[in-house]
């Protein structure tokens, strides 16, 4: 007898759990599937999950492929299980290629290719909320898009689109997912759109997308102009869509814990914030030859921006900007003064400089101190006029971070969270104004 096993959270099920859960009994006699409890979902750092245990059992029972079912309720029981079980064949779908390989000496390893699309009509039916979400772009962050939706219960990544369809194809391949030359058939596919394309093509994708009515998580910065971006949070409101702009910081637990701690009066009232963000970049990349938006600050600017007006506000009294600039004129590093009644902050951003990336927020009765990668926060400090007395505060930062963004944007989009406390579309605005403000100062022409 060929015993197969394999795993799943199994969260709104759908075709693609069902198709897998088929495919993989037809490869033995004996099919056991583990089914993750919430606790190790949210170890893992899986989002979102909606549906109890007990109904993502009986959705995987209904189905009558499974011979047995069991609970996965920690890291390494895979392995323990195979053992235990005496399995054949461990199995998962293509979306985990290379990810369970290390089962290889104990069993056979087979990756099912995972259902493309989830039809809308198999959703209808289902009465659930999963959300078809198609990407435009195919650079750098687009790449890691996808195994951070993966980790979000309710999203489903259906395609991708490229004007370019060979890097389309490309991609999607990769992906699992499909590729799109022609937009109309890429929008009537998807119910929202994450936008990782080059920063000035943003406003018009932004524009064509909500006037299709879908939803758009557009990446950092969403747009260069004040205007526009008041144009299109208006814009969203008038189509009941959500814009989002993708400033990861802003979603994630640390940095939320971290806001909470600074407002909350233990550090007294805040006076001074010092952000900064180094990332040493190749010559021949985008950033550092792109004379009309490229540089520092367009590219790192929304990160160091982000804590000063969560913390003090949009209402700067003043912004000026000292640069230092390679030969082509483009700003290797940028640093940012901002002046407000009750305090003053620096945001400061290098592509061509290494600095300390820290964020140091300075209060009247002690400061903050959170060491590189504060944007991905995980740690900080909080110290007091006394040097021996430190407090130390810790949250998950899981993966690339995006998962949070995603999943807050999603949450917006069913109802579930109707305020835009983390990042709000005037912080987001303001952030287009300092953008615009530097760009003219620099020269040049939007
Ligand atoms: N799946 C699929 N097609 C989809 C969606 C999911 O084939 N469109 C597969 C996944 O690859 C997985 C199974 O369905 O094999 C269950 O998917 P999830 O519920 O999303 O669970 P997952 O997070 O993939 O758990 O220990 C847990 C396992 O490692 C996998």
């Amino acid at each position: 007898m060929i015993k197969v096993i394999t795993y799943g959270t199994f969260d709104l099920f759908h075709e693609g759990h069902y198709r897998l859960l088929k495919r993989a009994k037809q490869l033995g006699d004996y099919l056991i599937v583990g089914v993750t409890t919430e606790e190790y979902d949210q170890i893992r750092g899986k989002l979102n999950v909606i549906d109890p245990l007990m109904t993502r059992i009986e959705n995987v029972r209904k189905t009558g492929f499974a011979d047995e079912i069991i609970i996965e309720a920690s890291a390494g029981q895979k392995f323990r299980d195979i053992k235990k079980y005496q399995i054949d064949v461990f199995t998962v779908g293509s979306d985990w290629v290379g990810c369970f390989d290390y089962l290889k000496d104990y069993c056979k390893v087979v990756y099912l290719e995972r259902t493309k699309n989830i039809s809308s009509t198999m959703l209808r039916a289902q009465k659930t909320h999963i959300q078809r979400f198609g990407i435009l772009g195919t650079g750098r962050i687009a790449q890691r898009f996808i195994p951070e939706a993966k980790l979000v219960s309710g999203v489903s990544t259906q395609g991708v689109y490229n004007p370019h369809l060979e890097s389309a194809a490309r991609f999607a391949k990769q992906w699992g997912i499909d590729a799109y030359r022609d937009i109309e058939e890429f929008y009537d596919a998807v119910d929202a759109v994450y936008i990782a394309t080059p920063h000035e093509t943003h406003y018009d994708y932004i524009r064509s997308a909500l006037a299709h009515g879908k939803h758009v998580l557009c990446e950092k910065p969403m747009v260069l102009r004040r205007e526009q971006a008041q144009e299109l949070f208006a814009y969203a409101k008038a189509q009941n869509r959500v814009l989002f702009e993708a400033v990861k910081t802003a979603y994630c637990p640390g940095f939320n814990k971290l806001l909470g701690i600074a407002c909350s009066g233990m550090i007294g009232s805040v006076r001074n914030v010092d952000a900064c963000f180094t990332k040493l970049e190749k010559p021949e990349t985008r950033e550092m030859n792109d004379l009309r938006f490229g540089g520092s600050f367009t590219e790192l600017g929304s990160y160091v921006m982000l804590p000063i007006f969560k913390l003090f506000g949009t209402a700067y009294t003043d912004v000026r900007f000292d640069t230092i600039t390679g030969e082509n004129g483009l700003d290797l590093f940028t640093k940012a003064h901002f002046c407000y009644p009750g305090g003053v902050a620096t945001a400061a951003c290098g592509l061509g400089v290494k600095s300390e990336g820290r964020l140091v927020i300075s209060g009247t009765g002690g400061y903050i101190v959170v060491e590189a990668p504060w944007w991905k926060t995980a740690y900080f400090e909080v110290h007091y006029e006394n040097p021996s007395e430190v407090d130390k505060y810790s949250d998950s930062f899981k993966g690339d971070g995006l998962r949070y963004e995603i999943s807050d944007f999603l949450a917006r989009i069913n109802g579930s969270v109707r305020n835009e406390f983390k990042l709000t579309c005037e912080e987001s605005t303001a952030m287009a104004g300092v953008m615009e403000r530097f760009l003219e100062g620099q020269g040049r022409n939007l």
